[in-house]
């Protein structure tokens, strides 16, 4: 039987399911926390839209199912393509060249041919599905050529973009060796979307040089009359079910917890971060620990908690990296720790939802400093859980975010003595100067969350329809 069609599709390289395996060996599913999910979730239930993804397992062909009222639809890839395409392609060529090279992005040929490939996978798939006229969106760098496969397939769909990680400068672009196929595959959306301005406008200077088309501001002129539109829609989290959950008994006995476990010093520091080159962990946390060294912080007044998420934990940069901080704070803390007293406490771990929002609220300061970042939505997290004006946010100028969140006690995550000088600010500022700037934080966590970004991105992606092709005169 031919699968139902649908009027709404997600397509992302994952589905938002994690597969559990019970101690009686009975399989489950379990939603994975993401904003996206909730975001699209009254969408997709409303509409009822799909969710195409990968589901995590290797060489494994899964039937469609519904999980928690979503129907999902897997996508299969054998272990090479997890390694060349998602590994490989995805994960040592795209991540590192969009995030300004902050380690060197590897150029395989191999790696491009299994990205072609899984791409096509994921539009035909999408094709098969979607009804006449539907709305598909695709999301992230793994998918950049499905918008131009599934146009080819077909035309009649509104398709959609969006880019989770910045769009690159140009003269960084400009070293992959597929940057042509790339911008051609994004053009075959009818809105692509990015986390700032400067990445919409990165990428409409590319396709002027690279691509020949005619732009002007945010519309991109093709030869067959069609219109592409390349705007901003900085993302944000479910930033109401944030407060809620942090706001439950729980949450708040499990962060004085917290609090009392380390000992009830003055300050509490903590970073959350994905164990990811791209998220400065070892810049603030060299900067910490001069401070303790300097003797201008006192071990038993502050201590600095850093999660890192285990991620991508195949791709060599990541073990290296891994390695790297491991040792970094293994010296810190022998330099400086005392017995029972580590200024650094290191958890290379990832933890439920709650707990998440236990260390937010255990937080007397927030230190997110990325070489660069999309958006990064653990400092909107953090200001989420603020309800009570409490806390300070450290913010590096290279995360998107930084765009929205002025108050933050901004950061260049590459001057070390600078950093220093916005922890101890940070640390040491009146309360009255801290809850000003709080309120204003959370206006603009509260009043932008993701249900806003959704409903935006989509009514602008409807309009795009309604505008309809034009012969290129404006
Ligand atoms: C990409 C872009 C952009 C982390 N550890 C745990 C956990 N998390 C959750 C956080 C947050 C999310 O993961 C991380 O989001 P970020 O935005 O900080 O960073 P990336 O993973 O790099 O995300 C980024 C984002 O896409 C969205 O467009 O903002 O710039 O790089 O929600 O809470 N969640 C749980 N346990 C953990 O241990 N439950």
């Amino acid at each position: 039987m031919a699968p139902e069609k649908t009027d709404f599709l997600v397509i992302a390289n994952r589905l938002p399911v994690d597969r559990r395996i019970g101690d009686d060996g009975e399989v489950s599913w379990r939603t994975s926390p993401g904003g996206l999910v909730t975001a699209l979730e009254p969408v997709m239930k409303l509409q009822g839209g799909a969710w195409i993804g990968w589901h995590g397992a290797a060489d494994e062909d899964l039937p469609e199912f519904e999980h928690d009222g979503l129907r999902l639809v897997p996508v299969p890839l054998t272990e090479l393509e997890v390694e060349e395409y998602y590994e490989g392609f995805s994960n040592g060529t795209l991540w590192p060249l969009y995030h300004d090279v902050v380690v060197t992005p590897e150029y395989h040929r191999e790696w491009w041919d299994a990205y072609v490939t899984v791409n096509r996978r994921f539009a035909e798939k999408a094709a098969s599905l979607a009804a006449q006229g539907a709305v598909v969106w695709v999301q992230d760098y793994q998918l950049q050529l499905v918008p131009q496969m599934l146009r080819e397939l077909r035309p009649d769909l509104l398709i959609g973009f969006f880019l989770h990680i910045p769009f690159p400068p140009t003269e960084l672009f400009q070293q992959l060796p597929w940057r042509r196929q790339i911008l051609e595959g994004l053009l075959g959306a009818d809105l692509v979307g990015f986390q700032m301005p400067g990445g919409a406008q990165n990428f409409a200077r590319l396709v002027r040089q690279r691509v020949g088309h005619r732009t002007v501001r945010d519309t991109v002129f093709l030869p067959d009359g069609r219109k592409v539109l390349a705007r901003a829609y900085p993302i944000s989290i479910d930033a109401r079910g944030f407060e809620q959950l942090s706001r439950t008994p729980e949450v708040i006995a499990r962060a004085q917890e917290i609090r009392d476990s380390l000992g009830n010093p003055r300050h509490v520091l903590i970073g959350i971060d994905r164990l990811d080159y791209t998220k400065g962990l070892p810049q603030r946390l060299r900067a910490f620990g001069e401070l303790v060294r300097d003797g201008v912080i006192d071990v038993d007044e502050a201590v600095f908690v850093q999660v890192a998420t285990p991620s991508r934990e195949r791709v060599h940069q990541y073990r290296l990296l891994r390695d790297d901080i491991n040792r970094l704070v293994g010296r810190i803390n022998g330099d400086m720790g005392r017995i029972g007293q580590q200024p650094i406490q290191y958890l290379h771990a990832s933890f439920p939802r709650e707990e998440m929002a236990a260390m937010y609220r255990a937080a007397d300061v927030m230190v997110v400093t990325p070489l660069r970042d999309g958006m990064n939505l653990v400092a909107k997290e953090y200001i989420a859980t603020r309800w009570d004006d409490r806390g300070a946010l450290v913010l590096s100028e290279f995360a998107g975010a930084a765009g929205e969140l002025r108050q933050a006690f901004q950061v260049n995550p590459h001057d070390i003595n600078g950093m220093k000088q916005a922890l101890l600010e940070a640390m040491q500022a009146p309360p009255v100067d801290l809850r000003k700037r709080m309120r204003a934080l959370r206006k603009q966590v509260m009043e932008n969350d993701i249900e806003r970004w959704a409903t935006t991105f989509l009514a602008e992606l409807a309009e795009a329809r309604d505008t309809g092709p034009s012969d290129g005169d404006d």
